[in-house]
């Protein structure tokens, strides 16, 4: 770990030396061995690993493209290394460019990393664990789990149940823990239901953290938890307020019904809803999509028709609210009926821009995955035994300490609307 710091340490370092040795290179004709579109959930250190083996490569492509950009403009030019969009060019040098690029001191290290792959096949391996798979949420999550894994040389593999069930989990996290698995990252379907299975998994020396949407105490060691409920909770009260200017019905319409993320985000909704500014506001229904496209698109289709009046929807789920701003655009209610809620800023662009869902909010899920495993990892290797009080690194995303409940806190949600939503592409 600490020799992955101090190699970043001593790229950036040459990188700042080597920015005129850089156009030098360029000025020498390195050219563009292929051009890359940039695709969903691409990130620079993950196409450097696909392209050179080696994560820790990316600033070769983010200076060639940056060089190349500076003639032809059909190039982007990256101003952020972190922040990357889909349907970018990208200048791919060729290897030994990359080297040159890099001034030779990346691919001389070239042999020390690529022992990370072979450590890892006899290393650990971690399973992160979603609600149910097909859901872009979640596979941005692993994208960040990737990248933490890269890091810390061990493996991550991403497994998880059709669709959004505690019993389908539970059998899957039963054969893990009979393939002996080193860790387990999970996002519960049940708080109470998956505690037996993930006692089980400690009592096998396997560490169980919660990620997302947690197991309760007694199924886990630590959970990682995106942002403090109570502050999304009322915070989806206040932001369905504001778009329908503070009176009419509101309907929920949620994950599954027992999903512990958006009960409890529910439960301080609905005490949001008590003070007196929202007097004029009244929650008619909640119901559940079980985060399935279709079923969640029915549903909201069903809160229109039974209720003709309908001002707002919170959805604070990502495929509930993206299924929910479908549905008001199919039905020709944009500007009667405002959604709102938990969405990612790829599935929400194109409603947001239409009026369907003028604002909503949510963290970055792929910080979340790149935390459970920073997290996971800590414990796994005795770092810390997860309890309360115990501070440990998460690589890029700095120190964090385990709460007196055993919970680890990303941060605050972002609010996203018009005026930033472009910035973000996840
Ligand atoms: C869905 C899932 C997930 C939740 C997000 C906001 O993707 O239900 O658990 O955190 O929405």
């Amino acid at each position: 770990m600490l020799n992955k710091m101090f190699k970043v340490m001593v790229v950036m370092v040459l990188l700042a030396l080597l920015v005129p040795a850089a156009t030098g290179v360029f000025a020498q004709g390195v050219t563009c061995s292929e051009d890359y579109s940039v695709q969903a959930d691409d990130w620079l250190s993950k196409l450097a690993d696909k392209f050179y083996g080696d994560v820790l490569a990316y600033p070769a492509i983010f200076e060639a493209t940056n060089a190349v950009a500076a003639t032809d403009s059909s190039y982007a030019t990256i101003a952020n290394a972190d922040l990357i969009e889909v349907g970018w060019k990208l200048c791919i040098p060729s290897q030994e460019d990359a080297q040159a690029l890099l001034g030779g001191q990346m691919m001389a290290e070239a042999p020390a990393m690529a022992e990370a792959p072979a450590m890892a096949e006899g290393g650990k391996t971690y399973v992160l664990v979603p609600k149910n798979l097909g859901n872009p949420y979640f596979d941005t999550a692993n994208t960040g789990a990737q990248e933490a894994a890269a890091e810390l040389g061990v493996t991550v593999t991403y497994q998880g149940s059709a669709t959004a069930d505690a019993t389908e989990q539970i059998q899957l996290l039963n054969s893990l823990i009979a393939q002996q698995v080193n860790g387990l990252a999970v996002s519960a379907n049940d708080a109470d239901a998956l505690v037996p299975v993930g006692a089980d998994a400690i009592a096998a020396g396997i560490p169980v953290v919660s990620w997302d949407s947690q197991i309760a105490p007694g199924g886990r060691t630590v959970h990682v938890n995106q942002a403090d409920a109570e502050g999304i909770g009322r915070g989806q009260i206040q932001l369905v307020s504001k778009l329908i200017g503070g009176a009419g019905q509101i309907a929920i319409l949620s994950a599954t019904s027992t999903a512990p993320n958006q009960n409890e985000w529910i439960k301080w909704m609905e005490d949001e809803l008590t003070k007196p500014e929202y007097a004029n506001i009244e929650l008619v229904a909640t119901v559940y999509g079980d985060d399935e496209d279709e079923k969640s698109y029915n549903e909201a289709q069903g809160l229109m028709k039974t209720y003709p009046d309908l001002k707002g929807i919170i959805s604070p789920t990502t495929v509930g609210i993206a299924a929910s701003a479908r549905a008001v655009q199919d039905a020709g209610k944009v500007g009667q009926v405002a959604v709102t809620g938990l969405g990612t800023p790829n599935q929400m662009r194109d409603y947001v821009k239409s009026g369907a869902a003028p604002a909503f909010a949510l963290w970055n899920p792929a910080d979340l995955g790149y935390l459970a495993v920073y997290t996971l990892d800590a414990i796994s290797s005795g770092k810390i035994t997860g309890a309360p009080g115990d501070t440990f690194e998460a690589g890029k995303l700095g120190s964090y300490t385990i709460d007196e409940n055993g919970v680890v806190l990303l941060g605050p949600p972002t609010v996203f609307d018009a005026s930033n939503i472009d910035s973000f592409d996840f």
